[in-house]
């Protein structure tokens, strides 16, 4: 089975968002057949979407999987499931978020998943984190991550601590 780089990001605003995330980070080194690799900085973000909702917590983790796409998104959705996500309103508050964001250099395009997330390249607190684990990266769409970043900015993110990456099983 081909090896292949792959970059999870988080996201929590609710029942304690740091532990959500910390704990989900543990939880990813778990899955079969992956190895976690990278922890991005742990970050408060301002909230990005409708209504009073709470800060965010967010982070990047980098994998290498032997996973196919769709093994290693069942497996991150058993961990958002088992973190009580619920989701009630689309762009609310949610228990903890997990998006693969790029699965080595594929483009992946179906029912169940689109790679690169279709979101990232404007989400200050998805690229900043990944920025931290890789930050000469050049998306499988050619555009490049300091750039995006540079154009985006750094506004309402602010970095709150490292993460620990934890020992191999
Ligand atoms: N806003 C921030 N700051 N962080 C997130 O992870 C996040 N996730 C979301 C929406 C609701 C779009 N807003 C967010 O899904």
């Amino acid at each position: 089975m081909p090896v292949v780089t792959a970059y999870i990001s988080l996201g929590s605003n609710l029942d304690a968002p740091v532990q959500q995330v910390l704990s989900a980070v543990e939880e990813i080194a778990g899955i079969e057949n992956t190895e976690l690799i990278a922890t991005s900085r742990l970050y408060r973000s301002d909230p990005v979407g409708p209504g009073d909702q709470e800060d965010y917590i967010n982070a990047v983790v980098g994998v290498h999987t032997k996973l196919a796409p769709l093994q290693l998104l069942d497996a991150i959705q058993d961990i958002e499931n088992a973190h009580g996500r619920k989701r009630i309103v689309r762009w609310g508050s949610r228990t903890l978020d997990l998006d693969l964001l790029l699965y080595g250099e594929e483009t992946i395009n179906n029912e169940r998943l689109i790679v690169p997330h279709k979101e990232m390249h404007w989400r200050n607190f998805v690229l900043r984190p990944l920025a931290d684990i890789t930050p000469n990266l050049i998306l499988p769409t050619g555009q490049n991550l300091q750039k995006l970043l540079q154009t985006i900015g750094d506004e309402g993110l602010s970095a709150i601590a490292d993460i620990p990456l934890p020992e191999p099983a």
